[in-house]
């Protein structure tokens, strides 16, 4: 559980801050019900992450990537944001120079409000095409196994970031002003291992920014945060945002 002093220093930061910056991984959506990739209940139990989740993967067998993305789309179709997205939302109404960036693909935080937004691994609900390139939004039209480009006839694959992959710059210039400038970052519900996001915070704390981190979990950032909630973002991240 999250210390009631460690919460109220966290509170008090967020109130005195002008530049906020959130950083949010599959914990924050594990609590609307969409699997993470790690721990006991995680995707990468039961999926090899090079059978699905690299470009090699999606060469050798794109069928078998697309009924794995065609799954994952079904069930985050069934999904709602929780309670921590909408104060994440929140929060970007009231605060005057505010950037969320997310490692989540699941577009839980747009449908919460948020606009201020890098999806920096892409959108499950997005395709793109292998060809010419064009990125689509197809997200209430049921995706055929080896779907091919109305314009060049080439496959079109997720427009997800793989391993292996560059992340687009533009995204990478927007996090790093909104990581060089903040005076807080907020670290909510990533594993922190998967590079270049698990720099993030470091690159922030190096800026002079506090740092605080809500995982029911320690991890590899854990010990240079200035503050480690413990606990379930629905019930931590909309307490922070409370009058003090
Ligand atoms: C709760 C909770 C609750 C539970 N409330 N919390 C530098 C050093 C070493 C390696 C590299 C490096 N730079 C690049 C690399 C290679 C690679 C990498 O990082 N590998 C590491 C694994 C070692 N990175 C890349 O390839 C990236 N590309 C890149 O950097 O390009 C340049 C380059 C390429 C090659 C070499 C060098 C440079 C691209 C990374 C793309 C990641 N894509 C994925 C999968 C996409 C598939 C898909 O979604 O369809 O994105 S991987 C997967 O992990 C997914 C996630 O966004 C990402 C992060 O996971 P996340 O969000 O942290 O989830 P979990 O499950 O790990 O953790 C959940 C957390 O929530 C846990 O801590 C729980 O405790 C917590 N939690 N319930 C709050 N209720
Ligand atoms: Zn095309």
């Amino acid at each position: 559980m999250a210390s009631g002093s460690n919460l109220g220093i966290v509170k008090q930061r967020l109130a005195a801050a002008r530049r906020i910056t959130v950083l949010t991984g599959a914990g924050i959506s594990a609590d609307s019900g969409v699997p993470t990739f790690r721990g006991a209940d995680g995707l990468w139990r039961n999926y090899r992450v090079e059978d699905l989740a690299t470009p090699e993967a999606f060469q050798r067998d794109p069928r078998l990537v697309w009924e794995w993305y065609n799954w994952r789309r079904e069930l985050i179709a069934t999904k709602q944001p929780n309670e921590a997205h909408k104060a994440i939302a929140k929060l970007e109404r009231r605060c005057p120079d505010f950037w969320l960036i997310t490692q989540n693909v699941d577009g839980l935080h747009r449908d919460a409000g948020s606009q201020k937004v890098s999806e920096i691994h892409g959108n499950i609900w997005k395709i793109r095409c292998t060809g010419c390139g064009v990125v689509e939004d197809n997200r209430d039209v049921p995706v055929p196994l080896l779907p091919s480009c109305p314009r060049c006839e080439a496959l079109l694959r997720p427009h997800i970031v793989w391993f292996g992959e560059s992340l687009c710059t533009v995204d990478l210039d927007s996090c790093s002003r909104a990581l060089q400038h903040c005076d807080v970052l907020l670290v909510i519900g990533t594993s922190g291992v998967v590079y270049p996001a698990a720099g993030f915070a470091s690159v922030a704390k190096e800026a002079g920014a506090f740092v605080a981190e809500i995982n029911p979990d320690s991890t590899p950032q854990s010990s240079l945060v200035d503050v480690s909630l413990q606990g379930r973002a629905k019930d931590l991240v909309p307490l922070l945002f409370d009058p003090i």
